[in-house]
């Protein structure tokens, strides 16, 4: 899989040649490509920005060099991505639709962001994908980026190794969107006082899924309801529904109630 970057900071990207990615680099599986968008503004102080139409504070990027960088990048099979705090919302679900693309190219607003008519030109080109990483703003995309070529390249076949591989249980904890993990240990089993909880010792394997199950309930609910809410309540067995009626949230598990109600 390909991935090419537009940015003003290409030094920013140095990471993609580090640890995960740079070795599945070495293997030929993931390939970077990473581009100083300055390379396409052609005055003599290479501008890639200017003042916002209709006033107001900052720069916006100008289209020009945008125009010319995308279609020298773009191919018919690109898929082009761009962090925006006012995107839809990159989650692990879109990670995996993104991963099945052959070629995807990344640009990296800004400023108060790019001119919008940029965007409004390339959907009708390729398949454009605007995102937020999350509810909070960074100065530009280039920090986004790395999140999502990150999350996207660990579900490309052969990018981690056998130990380490992406979950394909329905309802694992670590599917995410489903239940968050449970906590997990290592040796030594006792460490300042603190024992390293007796049945994960025990050998005994379906006691030990049950209670990371259980762990993985109690720390959902505390940690992350909205994740419960979306639960199929058609994926519980009668055990997570006793479960979930001693958290309080015995409602969770019927039939037809509606995420967050009441
Ligand atoms: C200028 O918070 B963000 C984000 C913020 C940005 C730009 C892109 C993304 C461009 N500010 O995800």
């Amino acid at each position: 899989m390909r991935f090419d970057v537009i940015t003003i900071f290409p030094e920013y990207f140095s990471p993609l040649s580090a640890s995960l990615l740079g070795k599945a680099a070495d293997k030929g599986l993931l390939s970077f490509g990473v581009h100083d968008l300055r390379d396409w503004a052609y005055d003599r102080h290479r501008t890639v920005d200017d003042t916002p139409y209709g006033g107001g504070p900052g720069m916006v990027m100008k289209p020009a060099p945008w125009g010319e960088a995308l279609d020298d990048v773009l191919t018919p099979e690109s898929r082009l991505v761009v962090p925006t705090p006012s995107g839809r919302p990159f989650t692990q679900a879109v990670a995996g639709e993104l991963a099945s693309a052959p070629h995807l190219v990344f640009a990296c607003g800004r400023y108060e962001g790019i001119d919008s008519r940029v965007m409004a030109h390339y959907r009708d080109v390729v398949e454009v994908h605007e995102l937020s990483i999350g509810d909070y703003v960074l100065a530009g995309g280039e920090v986004a980026v790395l999140v999502m070529v990150e999350a996207v390249s660990r579900l490309v076949p052969g990018v981690l190794g056998n130990a380490e591989s992406v979950s394909d249980d329905s309802f694992a904890p670590g599917r995410m969107e489903t239940l968050v993990e449970g906590p997990v240990y290592t040796k030594p089993p006792v460490w300042r006082d603190r024992e390293v909880p007796a049945v994960l010792k025990s050998g005994h394997h379906g006691k030990i899924a049950r209670w990371r199950r259980d762990e993985a309930f109690r720390r959902t609910a505390a940690l992350r309801p909205d994740l419960l809410a979306r639960l199929d309540p058609k994926a519980l067995d009668k055990h997570d529904r006793r479960l979930l009626a001693e958290l309080g949230l015995g409602d969770l598990a019927v039939p037809g109630r509606h995420a967050l109600d009441g």
